[in-house]
């Protein structure tokens, strides 16, 4: 039985999950499937316990979620909503949809009994029948925090959190630097470790290179896991022809010195041989001429469409991919 590990943020994520499970419906079925996911930006508010990333992923592979909007559920509404907002709690600009609330009442509810982030995600993912065992990347509270150049004429800059500066700034104020808060002090939930060390195939989904896929690495333990794993790691790339698919990765990568190309996340993540993270990059084929430069680089690489169209060729895409660790795999 093939078992496969993906890491992974939100959107981007959830979606290229959903595109590997539809492959392996008939590829493979009896492949076992483990995402582990970023929760760094994670968050209380209103007195709850909100995983975006999770909640992403859990909604898109149980059918619920609102594929416009690209978040939260379908068929949302915002009675609640409106009354915090003219309670004044929570943030008017971060909206709790009514059916969403549900989720982060029930999260909240087991983590005050002392239930850690890993069983209550499970406890809410039995609902939803996802098909993969969803996990944090750690079941601390580690919440990226965004340093931005202050406008108000006291001190030079100001942190906020990701998702104040993803929503409500929508990274329009360049970010100076990512932390990952109490990092030092997480460890990975249970299970990501064994996930990553006894995986057939390591798969890192095109997600946000820093603030999804690099604060899963963040978390003490998980890049080395990576880095020692038997499993061939390859990666999808989240940027196409020097622009993002979606989100604003490439404000974020500005912020870490990476171009916003599909060669320099790549080689940002660098070659396992080399001591770096990955073995294989998939790019689309507009960024061709990256494969020639990344296979001499010591990472296998191949160019094929990377827009996820349909779900079909979400799972073309995926199935590529694992097509790209085969090869890696059998070339030792
Ligand atoms: N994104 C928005 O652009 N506006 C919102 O009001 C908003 C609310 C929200 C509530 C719960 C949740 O899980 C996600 C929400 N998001 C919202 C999306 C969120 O910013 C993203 O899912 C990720 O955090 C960034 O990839």
């Amino acid at each position: 039985m093939t078992t496969i590990t993906i890491l992974a943020g939100g959107v981007g994520g959830a979606r290229f999950t959903r595109g590997l499970l539809a492959h392996l419906r008939t590829a493979d079925p009896s492949a076992s499937v483990t995402v582990v996911a970023n929760t760094g930006d994670d968050l209380w508010l209103a007195g709850l316990r909100v995983c975006p990333d999770l909640d992403s992923i859990m909604y898109t592979l149980g059918g619920a979620n609102d594929d416009e909007r690209g978040w939260g559920r379908k068929g949302e509404s915002e009675r609640v909503s409106a009354e915090l907002a003219a309670y004044g709690v929570g943030w008017p600009w971060f909206t709790l949809g009514d059916l969403d609330l549900g989720t982060h009442i029930a999260r909240s509810a087991w983590l005050r009994e002392g239930i850690p982030l890993s069983e209550a995600t499970a406890r809410l993912a039995a609902r939803w029948n996802l098909g993969v065992s969803l996990l944090p990347a750690t079941d601390d509270e580690v919440e990226t925090i965004v340093t931005v150049a202050s406008d108000d004429d006291g001190s030079p800059t100001k942190d906020m959190h990701f998702e104040e500066w993803w929503v409500r700034l929508r990274a329009s104020r360049p970010a100076l630097a990512f932390t990952q808060r109490n990092v030092a002090a997480s460890l990975p939930a249970p299970g990501v470790l064994e996930a990553i060390a006894g995986a057939d195939v390591v798969l890192f989904a095109p997600s946000n290179p820093v603030v999804s896929i690099g604060t899963v690495l963040g978390i003490p333990g998980i890049a080395d896991a990576v880095r020692s794993t038997p499993a061939p790691v390859v990666g999808v790339s989240p940027i196409i022809g020097g622009g993002v698919v979606r989100g604003m990765a490439d404000a974020c990568l500005s912020a870490i010195g990476v171009e916003t190309s599909a060669l320099a996340v790549a080689q940002h993540y660098g070659a396992r041989s080399l001591g770096g993270l990955i073995d294989g990059w998939l790019v689309d084929e507009v960024d061709v001429e990256a494969v020639a430069l990344l296979e001499a680089g010591g990472i296998r690489s191949a160019a094929r469409p990377l827009w996820f169209s349909s779900v079909e060729e979400t799972g073309a895409i995926a199935a590529a991919a694992l097509a790209l660790a085969d090869v890696g795999h059998s070339g030792g």
